[in-house]
């Protein structure tokens, strides 16, 4: 894969310093303007001040980048929502044949990723199966299934099926690690019924974690999910009841496809007033410090 890289991300490489990666789909198609921007820059921040390097990849006007600057970040950042492609692994083809920008998805993250030398990333939340459509299942969970990439988020939000979602990362033969917790977190709220194959009290455990997964050289990716902070969860009833009522509005509405997490992300943070955002950023900047501490911890040996 031919990749632009910017200037800090190159050196941090080449001189085998800890890297983030971070995804833009949840900039162009997960947030409004100037959240998207600002939760970027505090990701950023955060992602810094343990010491690594973050890298936020993408697609732009056909070429694979490795490290927006703030000005792209910017350009991406207001973009109107149709103007940039939201891209899994399917989708790269297209944009860069074409020469056009996208914004990547968990799995166009952990492919570029991958190909860059990164192998951590830190996000909100992943795909997976959706409710109510068991065939419609993310490139995220398969992209997961082969490619060596560890992905820290919040777990994924219960417009999913959190236990098909597990039975296929299970298949897959990913890693489902819960730091802090032996329930998978479900995004807005800390915990769900659901179990987790592997806890990670600390970081120092999720970094051992790291090492083990990298020296066994798997060949697949991994999962990271750590629960969104206490003092802005949701609680279950509110997430649940503006999730079914997204749900059932993105089917009367006929939203299919790679449209259907957009369109119910924005009508949840309309049903709540708010609220699912503030989590959303909250999850988000934790999510980036968690990513680091381990990027940190798991190359020191
Ligand atoms: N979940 C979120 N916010 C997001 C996404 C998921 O809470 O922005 C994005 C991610 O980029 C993820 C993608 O990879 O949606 C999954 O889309 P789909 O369900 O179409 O596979
Ligand atoms: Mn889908």
């Amino acid at each position: 894969m031919n990749l632009d890289y910017a200037a800090p991300v190159r050196e941090a490489l080449a001189n085998d310093q800890p890297v983030v990666a971070l995804e833009t789909t949840v900039i162009t198609h997960g947030m409004e303007y100037p959240h998207n921007r600002d939760v970027s820059l505090a990701m950023i921040d955060a992602i810094g001040e343990t010491g690594a390097c973050a890298a936020i990849l993408a697609i732009v006007d056909g070429r694979v980048t490795v490290g927006l600057d703030d000005e792209l970040l910017e350009t991406f950042a207001t973009a109107e929502r149709d103007s940039i492609a939201k891209c899994s692994r399917r989708d790269l083809p297209g944009i860069v044949g074409l020469g056009q920008s996208g914004s990547l998805t968990v799995s166009g993250t952990a492919m570029v990723a991958h190909a860059a030398g990164i192998d951590l990333f830190a996000t909100g939340g992943i795909g997976g199966v959706h409710r109510g459509h068991p065939f419609d299942v993310s490139a995220d969970l398969t992209e997961l299934g082969r490619t060596p990439v560890a992905v820290v988020c919040a777990g994924a939000k219960s417009i999913l099926d959190l236990e098909l979602t597990l039975e296929v990362l299970e298949t897959q033969g990913v890693p489902v690690v819960g730091f802090g917790t032996d329930k998978l977190p479900a995004f807005y709220t800390r915990s769900s019924d659901f179990a987790v194959p592997t806890v990670a009290r600390d970081v120092a455990e999720a970094a051992a974690i790291v090492r083990a997964w990298r020296e066994l050289d798997t060949g697949n990716g991994m999962l990271i999910t750590v629960p969104v902070p206490e003092d802005s969860a949701l609680s279950e009833a509110d997430a649940e009841a503006a999730i079914v009522k997204a749900v059932a509005e993105a089917d009367a509405n006929s939203i299919v496809g790679n449209a259907v997490t957009p369109y119910v992300l924005g009508r949840i943070v309309e049903l709540t007033d708010g609220r699912s955002l503030t989590a959303n950023k909250a999850l988000l900047v934790n999510n980036a410090g968690v990513a680091a501490a381990i990027a940190v911890e798991s190359i020191r040996s």
